[in-house]
């Protein structure tokens, strides 16, 4: 027989600490909404464990009682994967209190950490011991590594570092039944058989709780040159990467795009942020390079590659940053654009991943369908080029239009930004997850054998469907 609410209350209070077991309407409230406000679950209570032990006690307790788990870290996900459902019957794992770096092995070059350390304070350790931690998004402040892992996120630097999957090494997890899964090792090699770590990688919390990791760690660049570089056309934009490639190869760290109406709505909602390139540039691209040599060579680096893009026409304007101060503004800059987004109320978004030669023609394609059927609309297209990932998101005429644009043609603008990514070979989601948002595309996205053996490993790891039921997939 399962226990009473009240009862289940009582013995999570024990097993945690009363004040870690949050029911107060007003206190539960942040663990029910999601960061984008497009998402909000009920839930029994949100409970804040400390260590692994109390999280693999939660589990076992909440499984003898037919009651779901909802893992949270930092709740910046863009996808509804953190909120619970509203049945009110469910309970919401939030790991912000295991927050320790367990070790750091600088010779390894490696870190160990628990899922609640946010990866700002990740990369700030890395840097204080002398080491470099490049996964870096613009929720870094309070988004968590157990988050980043469980999303396989990306963000600014995966074309020279890899997501979030390729920085980890090992695993601690709790799985569905309560038990620990321990493969906290640093190797870089590992053959013993099925790789379980990449399992929880990107499985949003649906296959259990990731409790800590070991990362890999870099050496710090000695210089790190930033450019501004406008670019007549998306075809440009990716001829302009062709040539950062060509040139720079490993030393190339970050290549962003932004089009005109993305900078435009930065300029609106952060004036400050204006974009310091003459005139309404089709598109402009944040251009990054790190150097292990000297300052000197990296910017002969990027003077010569710049040069020859202005001299083909692939770049009509670009300034080097002159100062560290300069080169913050222009990631600032790109990393406003989805606050401005989320100032100016809901957009329909679009993660997508395509084959970088594709990406002009995607482009093209979209904005003209969108474009003849929608004339008004404003198509805030922007993101990690460097990946071949979109942020290709629409918002209505206006912002007074935009939550009623959204309510009337989410489904008609997806389904047609989608059949165009499924005609060039791309993904639904290059890095920000499935979650809720993205659960009824999956079957027809992923394929029949895909899905079914999606669905046999859900099964075979949460046989109650009790391990965030309803995100990824259905069963
Ligand atoms: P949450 O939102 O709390 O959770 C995300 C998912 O992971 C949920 O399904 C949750 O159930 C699950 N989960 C969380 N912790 C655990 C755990 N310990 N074990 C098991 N499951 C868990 N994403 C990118 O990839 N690239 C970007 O450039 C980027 N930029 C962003 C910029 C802004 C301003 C914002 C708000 C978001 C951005 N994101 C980006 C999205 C988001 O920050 C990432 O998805 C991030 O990795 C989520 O981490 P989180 O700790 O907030 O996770
Ligand atoms: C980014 O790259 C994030 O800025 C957010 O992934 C993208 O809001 C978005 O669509
Ligand atoms: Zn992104």
């Amino acid at each position: 027989m399962s226990l009473s609410d009240q009862d289940l209350i009582k013995e999570l209070q024990q097993l945690i600490g009363a004040e870690h077991v949050i029911t107060a309407p007003a206190d539960l409230e942040p663990y029910l909404l999601d960061w984008r406000k497009r998402y909000r679950g009920q839930a029994i209570a949100a409970l804040r464990p400390s260590n692994t032990q109390e999280v693999s006690a939660i589990v076992k307790l909440c499984v003898a009682n037919h009651i779901a788990i909802v893992p949270q870290g930092g709740n910046t996900g863009m996808c509804g994967g953190a909120t619970p459902n509203s049945s009110g019957r469910q309970v919401v794992i939030s790991l912000q209190r295991l927050n320790q770096v367990r070790a750091i092995d600088t010779s390894n070059q490696t870190i160990t950490v628990e899922a609640g350390v946010i990866l700002q304070t990740l990369q700030e350790a890395a840097a204080a011991a002398d080491c470099y931690f490049p996964l870096s998004l613009g929720a870094e402040g309070s988004c968590m590594i157990g988050g980043n892992l469980s999303t396989n996120a990306g963000g600014t630097s995966v074309l020279r570092y890899g997501n979030a999957r390729e920085l980890c090494l090992g695993l601690e997890v709790v799985l569905p039944n309560g038990e620990i899964l321990n493969s906290l090792r640093g190797l870089r090699k590992d053959n013993t058989g099925y790789d379980l770590r990449d399992l929880f990688i990107g499985a949003e919390g649906s296959l259990g709780i990731i409790t800590a990791a070991v990362m890999k760690l870099f050496p710090i660049p000695v210089a790190q040159w930033t450019a501004l570089v406008a670019t007549p056309s998306a075809e440009g934009a990716v001829e302009l990467l062709n040539r950062f490639q060509a040139g720079a190869s490993a030393q190339l760290t970050g290549f962003e795009m932004m089009s005109d109406e993305s900078l435009a709505l930065l300029k609106h909602y952060y004036p400050a942020l204006a974009s310091p390139l003459a005139g309404n540039n089709p598109y402009e691209v944040l251009v990054e390079i790190s150097d292990y040599e000297s300052s000197e060579h990296a910017m002969q680096l990027m003077e010569s590659i710049l040069e020859g893009a202005l001299e083909s026409g692939c770049a009509s304007d670009a300034v080097i940053a002159s100062n560290l101060a300069q080169a913050r503004k222009f990631w600032d800059m790109r990393e406003h654009v989805p606050l401005a987004q989320a100032d100016d109320g809901p957009n329909i978004k679009h993660d997508v991943s395509l084959p970088i030669s594709a990406i002009p023609q995607f482009v093209d394609t979209c904005n003209a369908m969108l474009r003849s059927k929608h004339p008004n609309i404003r198509i805030i297209n922007y993101g990690h080029l460097g990946d071949g990932n979109l942020h290709y998101n629409v918002a209505g005429p206006s912002s007074a239009e935009t939550e009623h644009f959204f309510t009337t043609y989410s489904k008609e603008i997806q389904a047609l930004v989608y059949a165009e990514v499924e005609k060039l070979n791309g993904s639904i989601s290059a890095e920000h997850g499935v979650g809720q948002q993205k659960v009824d595309y999956i079957e027809g996205h992923r394929g029949e054998v895909a899905f079914n053996l999606m669905q046999s490993i859900k099964k075979a790891l949460d046989p109650y469907n009790l391990m965030n039921p309803g995100k990824v997939i259905k069963l």
